[in-house]
């Protein structure tokens, strides 16, 4: 579904009036406004391929209908959403869900949205039609020799797809780990992993980062052989400068201080990217901010804080995902409302008074460093992330945008009631 701009404009004009009466209300107390402004603008969310469609559990999976058919129609869906909200102008594809057959024509495609190749993901947590050997028993910590060079061989064939498409990172997840104790020998399960990791990143073109993502559990449930963020930093380093640790918010064990990991990870400059979800028990890949927006901001601040320390550029110098799962919304509802969230904890970081809160922590002011915290946090920065957009030329409203031209109805007369896109 092609959008046409007048129609953004119009829907615009309309919400115009309160928006100016409530972007002049909070611009009013905040000096650097411009800014703040550009960095929102600048600040780009990778929406992953496997975003567009409707997600699921073991227990099933319930089609919105108008799903995305192919990667044509899933690029389609991320430019609609580029267009109505100017923040999500990078897409990152799953091999093999969304092999681009052919290249040249994909990237064309992805020229006319205004999209860039964001990391590509393997995949070595599920057998393929096609493959030789099972990854049951894992993938490169496998103890079968042929078993791990296949997955050393897909992850190699990730990163030519990427180089074709102009992407510039890997990002490498994997399942492996043990259900039960006994199962495995750590060490070895360790060492083979890291070897396999180390052929990936001898592949890698000299500008490429790998990102080495962790999860807690899940789909093992006795251990992971890259469970948390001391494992994949130990392996991170072992690797070399193009190796990185990426944080996915729903990776951790629950009440994990994930801001905490974050900024020990930034100063020794090891954070490469972010994969954003929220939860509330584990895995859950719930929309970013609808269970807990005060961590994600807390997350925010310590991101700013580093990355400034750093001097580094908060659109450009880390990779900017989306990772989650749309179970009961609508995909395109659901990814406005993550990317709507990740600007306003990004917003409110931005307000924090970084100078205030350095000398409060240094004076041991407990109260205070809390309070300048939360005068951030309580601030109702939408006004700003809506004049962001609508200076890049998106929309003030993209939720009621989109229901106003009822975008998912036109979706599914294009496309049909059941289709199903590739994913989980
Ligand atoms: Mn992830």
């Amino acid at each position: 579904m092609l959008l046409e701009k007048y129609k953004i404009d119009e829907h615009n004009h309309r919400a115009s009036p309160d928006h100016k009466r409530d972007f002049e209300f909070v611009a009013a107390k905040i000096t650097n406004t411009k800014d703040i402004l550009q960095k929102l603008e600048d600040f780009q969310i990778a929406i992953p391929s496997w975003a567009l469609g409707t997600g699921g559990t073991r227990f099933g999976r319930f089609s919105g209908g108008g799903e995305p058919r192919n990667l044509e129609e899933k690029m389609e869906d991320v430019g609609l959403l580029h267009a109505i909200n100017k923040s999500s102008g990078a897409i990152s594809l799953h091999i093999p869900w969304d092999i681009p057959k052919n290249a040249q024509s994909t990237k064309a495609l992805a020229a006319q949205h205004g999209l860039r190749f964001d990391a590509v993901n393997s995949n070595t947590f599920q057998d393929q039609p096609d493959q030789q050997y099972s990854y049951k028993f894992g993938s490169l910590q496998h103890v079968d020799r042929s078993v791990r060079k296949q997955a050393v061989d897909h992850n190699i064939e990730v990163i030519r797809h990427g180089v074709e498409l102009g992407s510039e990172s890997l990002t490498v997840w994997l399942s492996d780990g043990s259900c039960f104790p006994g199962q495995l020998n750590f060490r070895k399960a360790f060492q083979r992993t890291f070897e396999g990791l180390q052929e990936i990143y001898a592949a890698l073109p000299d500008h490429w980062k790998m990102f080495v993502e962790y999860k807690a559990f899940e789909p093992n449930f006795y251990s992971m052989t890259v469970g948390d963020w001391g494992q994949s930093l130990l392996y991170a380093n072992k690797l070399g400068p193009k190796a990185y640790t990426l944080v996915d918010l729903g990776h951790h064990l629950a009440n994990a201080n994930i801001e905490q990991i974050v900024a020990l990870l930034l100063s020794e400059g090891k954070l490469g990217g972010f994969h954003f979800n929220d939860s509330k028990y584990g895995d859950d890949d719930l929309t970013v901010g609808s269970i807990n927006p005060y961590q994600l901001f807390l997350i925010f601040n310590e991101l700013v804080e580093g990355m400034d320390a750093r001097t580094m550029n908060h659109a450009s110098d880390l990779g900017w995902m989306i990772d989650a799962s749309h179970n009961v919304k609508d995909p395109l509802e659901d990814l406005i409302q993550s990317v709507e969230a990740i600007k306003i904890a990004y917003a409110q970081a931005l307000l924090v008074d970084t100078r205030a809160l350095h000398a409060a922590q240094e004076s041991n002011d407990v109260a205070l460093a809390q309070e300048i915290l939360q005068q951030a946090y309580r601030t109702d920065v939408r006004p700003l992330v809506a004049e962001a957009r609508l200076q890049a030329g998106g929309s003030l409203q993209p939720l009621q945008l989109v229901r106003s031209l009822k975008v998912r109805e036109n979706l599914i007369r294009e496309r049909g009631q059941k289709t199903v896109a590739t994913g989980l």
